[in-house]
């Protein structure tokens, strides 16, 4: 018999994907989800796993149900994935942030601490982190200078993290993750923003996109590569933490570019600028040195920039093109309304 693993977030990008990866170890995997007046395993589903993993429902604001997926899953390994993970949120749920992505690390270190401080412990860090200011590739080294309620909670959690390590002996390492993106990533962010409206667009179900600070610059890799370096991560003799990253980084407008040419499409007939999309700070360019994970772990990214955005445009396409002839899948994009059907606190700020 394998190990077994819980992985908090399950039904997000990368715990779907994480999942994958430790059923073909042979681990026993067992996912935290939240109780939804909808179910949300379309990725779990898609991967065509949902039948192999064990779920077990828990929030990471009650401590009693993160209390009850250690008991039932006893665990050797916990990935703690799940977190308010759009910076955009946390902006307009500043205290969920802290709730829920800050203070839920330490409600998940305590209950391995009084369970089992056995378990081996990662913790989903964040780019992020590092906030504006920078021009040069960023390592373990560089200091930290969150610029969002996100990001300041995720500082918290690092830091938790850290403290568990050095204070309690926990094997608990941070993965500082720069953005890696997939078909599975949520509508929201700006590379599947984009996959999902040059596919509709370039099909005649769309007419325009609109977006924010297309000037900001990202260090984006592939998901599927990325969950193997925090499994790498927690195989390692001594516990520590690493950026994962591609150490390239390119703009929000070269994405654009590259997804509409990738659906045949001139961008620029196609794409405005509206300031309802800018944030209150924005961090605009973040790229990684991956250098310590490549001589400690052996992980290197494979999948590069514009591979990446053939991948995600091609597979939007695909489906839309499936799913206009009356074909029916696990999917979200569907159900997702558009954005000028959302009205935010920020949207608001201009009307
Ligand atoms: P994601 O797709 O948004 O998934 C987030 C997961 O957290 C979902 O399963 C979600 O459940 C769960 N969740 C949210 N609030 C919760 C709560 N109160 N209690 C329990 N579960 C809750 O995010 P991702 O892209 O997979 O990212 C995974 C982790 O890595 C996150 O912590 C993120 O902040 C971090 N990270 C991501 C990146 C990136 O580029 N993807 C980079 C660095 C770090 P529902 O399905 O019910 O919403
Ligand atoms: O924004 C700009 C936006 O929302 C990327 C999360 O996984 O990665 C992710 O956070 C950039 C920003 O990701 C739009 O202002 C322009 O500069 O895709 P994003 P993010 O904020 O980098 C990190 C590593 C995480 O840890 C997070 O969990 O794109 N941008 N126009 C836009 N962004 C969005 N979402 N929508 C726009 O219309």
């Amino acid at each position: 018999m394998g190990k077994s693993a819980l992985i908090t977030g399950i039904t997000g990008q990368d715990g779907a994907y994480l999942a994958k990866f430790l059923l073909e170890k042979d681990y026993q995997v067992y996912g935290t989800f939240r109780r939804l007046s909808t179910p949300n395993f379309w990725r779990l589903q898609y991967l065509d796993i949902f039948d192999r993993i064990h779920l077990i429902p828990a929030d990471l604001l009650d401590a009693s149900s993160i209390i009850s997926a250690l008991k039932i899953s006893q665990p050797d390994e916990v990935y703690h994935l799940a977190a308010q993970s759009f910076v955009g949120t946390s902006f307009e749920q500043p205290v969920g942030a802290g709730e829920i992505t800050g203070l839920g690390v330490t409600r998940v270190m305590e209950a391995i601490r009084e369970i089992n401080p056995g378990i081996k412990f990662y913790q989903a860090s964040t780019s992020e982190l590092y906030g504006q200011g920078n021009t040069e590739s960023l390592s373990e080294q560089t200091p930290f200078r969150p610029s969002s309620p996100y990001a300041s909670a995720k500082l918290y959690g690092y830091w938790i993290t850290r403290i568990y390590r050095e204070g309690y002996g926990i094997f608990a390492c941070n993965g500082i993750l720069f953005n890696h993106e997939s078909p599975l990533r949520g509508m929201e962010f700006v590379t599947r923003k984009i996959s999902n409206a040059a596919a509709k667009i370039a099909l005649g179900l769309e007419k325009k996109l609109a977006l924010g600070n297309i000037e900001s610059k990202r260090d984006w890799g592939y998901a599927p590569e990325y969950v193997e370096s925090m499994w790498l991560i927690l195989q390692q003799e001594k516990p520590d933490d690493y950026v994962i990253a591609t150490n390239e980084s390119h703009t929000v407008k070269e994405l654009v570019e590259k997804a509409f040419a990738v659906a045949g499409l001139d961008w620029e007939k196609y794409v405005t600028v509206e300031e309802r999309f800018l944030r209150p700070l924005d961090v605009n360019f973040l790229q990684g040195d991956y250098a310590k994970a490549k001589r400690e772990l052996g992980w290197e990214p494979k999948v590069k920039f514009n591979e990446l955005v053939e991948i995600m445009v091609k597979e939007d396409l695909s489906r839309w093109q499936r799913w206009s002839k009356g074909e029916r899948f696990p999917w979200d994009a569907p159900n997702y309304p558009n954005e000028n059907k959302i009205l935010s606190r920020m949207l608001k700020l201009d009307r």
